[in-house]
């Protein structure tokens, strides 16, 4: 039975290691991974028109040493910030920190942020400050509701939409049409720092938030079949109309991950592949799809810990059921002799 408590211990060790592995992978971005070139922080050197610099800015957009601000609290401003640097990595986690806030009361303030990864960069347009249709990935931060039948949902209001440059953002309907998925968070005038962030991963993309100052991530979105090419761009951009708000970044951090690929994978030419998502649902959802997108995909908090849990339990019966065999031959054997 000695053997047994030492296996027990030992596997439960493990097993709880391979759990942290798994929980801390999204909460905690490793120093390591992270590619400057493609991440915006303070002092937020490197940022201007040169041809040197890795961020562009556009319109109304304010650099200080503390923040962006891609638009202060006046009406009918657009601003954008682009990475120069177009992104190789087919697996990568950003993490954003920004701050949305203004003296407008409730349900006077408006439009929100939108988060970008797209083929082009500073094209100034009528989707929070970019280009409409756009190609590519949007997150957008809409903290305005313009669809008045839309009552279902609480605003500020976070939703993701891929789009191939065929679908205009019909901003009448809060973007509902077109969206993938989307969570309501209160994101507006926080008096703690408020963080996003966005993970694409093996054809899956999840957007988390931590905006309750909790020191943790809140799923918000979670897709799976999501389709992003290589040598695409990072940006953030943010409008007012008539109501208006500061909208500030301040930071954008871009983390590689290390996710293994098979061989055709590796080979194929991922700058040549059309934004497109093969599932309209969560996968959650889709628990059935033939295409499996979403089998392969990291573990979520609870399976781990429901896995941990039979592993235990299967540790238990196995060990019960050998010392009980073992016993039961000791017995024959005395017999025997
Ligand atoms: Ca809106």
């Amino acid at each position: 039975m000695t053997t047994f408590r030492v296996f027990s211990s030992t596997t439960l060790a493990v097993l709880l290691l391979d759990v942290c592995l798994v929980c801390c992978d999204i909460t905690d971005g490793n120093a390591e991974h992270l590619k400057r070139e493609h991440s915006l922080m303070k002092p937020y050197q490197g940022v201007g028109s040169s041809p040197s610099s890795q961020w562009d800015f556009w319109g109304s957009t304010l650099v200080t040493s503390s923040y962006v601000r891609l638009t202060p609290d006046e009406r009918s401003k657009q601003g954008s910030i682009w990475n120069t640097v177009p992104c190789y990595l087919k697996d990568w986690e950003m993490h954003v920190q920004f701050k949305v806030h203004g003296s407008g009361k409730k349900n006077l303030h408006g439009d929100g942020i939108a988060l970008w990864y797209t083929k082009e960069k500073l094209h100034p347009g009528s989707v929070f400050g970019n280009q409409d249709p756009f190609l590519g990935l949007a997150i957008f931060l809409d903290t305005f509701r313009n669809d008045l039948h839309g009552m279902d949902r609480s605003f500020p209001y976070i939703s993701a939409m891929v789009n191939n440059g065929t679908v205009s953002y019909d901003h009448g309907k809060d973007g509902r049409s077109s969206e993938l998925g989307g969570c309501s968070a209160e994101i507006r005038n926080r008096e703690h720092d408020t963080y996003l962030a966005v993970r694409y991963s093996k054809g899956r993309l999840t957007v988390m938030i931590d905006v309750d100052d909790k020191n943790e991530w809140r799923e918000c979105i979670d897709i799976g079949g999501v389709r992003l090419p290589t040598g695409y761009y990072f940006g953030a951009s943010a409008a007012t109309g008539d109501l208006s708000d500061n909208h500030d970044i301040v930071s954008m951090k871009l983390y590689q991950l290390m996710v293994e690929h098979t061989p055709e994978e590796e080979n194929m030419d991922w700058s040549k592949i059309e934004p497109s998502v093969s599932l309209l649902k969560s996968p959650k959802d889709n628990i059935d799809d033939p295409t499996g997108n979403f089998r392969s995909t990291p573990l979520t908090g609870w399976k781990v810990f429901l896995l941990l849990l039979c592993a235990l339990l299967g540790i238990v019966v196995c060990g019960v059921v050998g010392a009980v065999v073992f016993q039961k031959r000791q017995e024959r054997n005395k017999r025997f002799y």
